[in-house]
């Protein structure tokens, strides 16, 4: 399957473009109206563009990363599209439903979060002195994100650790808070599948986090570079209008999708692809604050078993709304994701969402581009993240 955009002044003239590059085989995606040129508003003309297939069997291989991109997109596209009618249709008749249920979550999210934070407050009183040397370092380190009560501690254990005639150099100190971060973020752990057994991977979290992104990069990943055998299935049944893109999607890196409405015809669907050596389940984003969604998706996880649950989390949700979602999604969980690690400046806090969650990160994503923009975690490349990139000014 080979996917193009193609744009001309109206659809007789794209399609024309499109039948003497592809043949009279493609098959159009999607049209739409763009506009194009101009200054300001002024001068602009509109064209159309056609986003059109075709299937080339003997050319399947090798895929380039354009056309992944652009199938995705097209997919994206779709979702968008359908979710902005859903929410229109539901504002217009659900809008006194929704606002009291939302603002009794509300409170109850600042009532959790008073408590948190009276927490923090009552742990960081009486805390042992810092020498000054190392006292400008806690700022940096809380600078960066990280919490006070981590920085301080931090500091503490660097207090003992290192000699101190050491405690005014900054090479030295720096190296030495690297040291400990790496330490602190040594539970790492990747997908590896097996060729003997298929293994089964759930992504699962809060809406909008990256979840479908995330899958289908992994998916592309496996699939194209790994050259294993992946099978896709989303139970997210909210968007069921984009799953023809999604399978678009899925052809081009080699993915079988199969989109299921019941947690029974998940655990169908994971058996009839006992053949592969990956199954990633997509699940709809749930509102930790939501019980039946919540409860909607420990239905599926019960009946797909997934091997590995993966929570997947945005850096640029703050630490104690990060907090809330893993607590409520703690019993499920086996791993972290770490998304939109390119949206945030100071990703700091991502040491304490370790530290206290204890769980194993697996992967880093850094962007939208499908399947590039993402990492396997490392303690590295976590301390890299906590720590940034550049010398610290102290
Ligand atoms: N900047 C940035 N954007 C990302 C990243 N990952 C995903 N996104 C964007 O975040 C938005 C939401 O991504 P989705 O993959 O649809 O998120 P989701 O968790 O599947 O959302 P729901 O299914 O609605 O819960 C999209 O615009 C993605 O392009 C990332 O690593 N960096
Ligand atoms: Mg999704």
């Amino acid at each position: 399957m080979r996917v193009k955009r193609f744009i001309g002044g109206n659809v007789t003239e794209t399609m024309g473009k499109i039948k003497k590059e592809l043949g009279s085989e493609a098959v159009i995606l999607q049209t739409r109206q763009i506009k194009e040129g101009g200054f300001l508003g002024f001068f602009t003309t509109t064209k159309v563009e056609i986003t059109a297939a075709v299937d080339e069997k003997e050319a399947n291989y090798p895929v380039n990363n354009d056309d992944i991109q652009k199938a995705y997109e097209a997919y994206r596209e779709k979702e968008i599209e359908f979710a902005k009618e859903k929410s229109d249709k539901e504002s217009a008749t659900h809008s006194e439903e929704t606002l009291p249920s939302s603002n009794s979550e509300l409170q109850e999210m600042h009532i959790i979060l008073k408590e948190i934070k009276g927490h923090i407050t009552r742990k960081s009183e009486g805390k042992p002195s810092i020498p000054e040397p190392l006292a400008k370092w806690i700022k940096f380190l809380t600078q960066r994100g990280i919490s006070e009560e981590m920085s301080t501690s931090i500091i503490n254990s660097l207090k003992s650790s290192l000699a101190e005639g050491d405690w005014q150099d900054e090479d030295i100190v720096m190296s030495s808070i690297k040291k400990q971060v790496m330490i602190a973020c040594t539970n790492t752990e990747i997908i590896r599948p097996k060729k003997t057994k298929s293994l089964v991977v759930a992504l699962v979290g809060p809406t909008g986090v990256g979840k479908t992104t995330t899958i289908g990069k992994l998916a592309a990943g496996f699939s194209i570079i790994e050259r294993r055998k992946v099978a896709l299935i989303t139970a997210d049944t909210y968007r069921v209008a984009a799953v023809e893109q999604l399978k678009t999607f899925g052809e081009i890196i080699g993915v079988p999708v199969e989109v299921v409405m019941t947690p029974d015809s998940l655990e169908e669907a994971i058996e009839r692809h006992r053949d592969k050596e990956l199954v990633f389940i997509d699940t709809a984003g749930r509102s930790p604050f939501h019980d039946l969604h919540m409860s909607e998706l420990e239905a599926f996880l019960q009946k797909g078993k997934p091997d590995l649950t993966m929570l997947v989390m945005s850096v640029t949700t703050n630490l104690a709304d990060q907090l809330l979602v893993f607590e409520r999604f703690r019993e499920i969980s086996t791993h972290l994701i770490l998304t939109k690690l390119d949206e945030s400046f100071s990703t700091g806090s991502l040491l304490d969402l370790i530290v206290k969650t204890s769980l194993p990160v697996a992967y880093l994503t850094n962007g939208q581009n499908v399947p590039d923009d993402i990492d396997a975690a490392t303690p590295e490349k976590l301390a890299q993240c906590v720590l940034g990139e550049e010398k610290p000014n102290v």
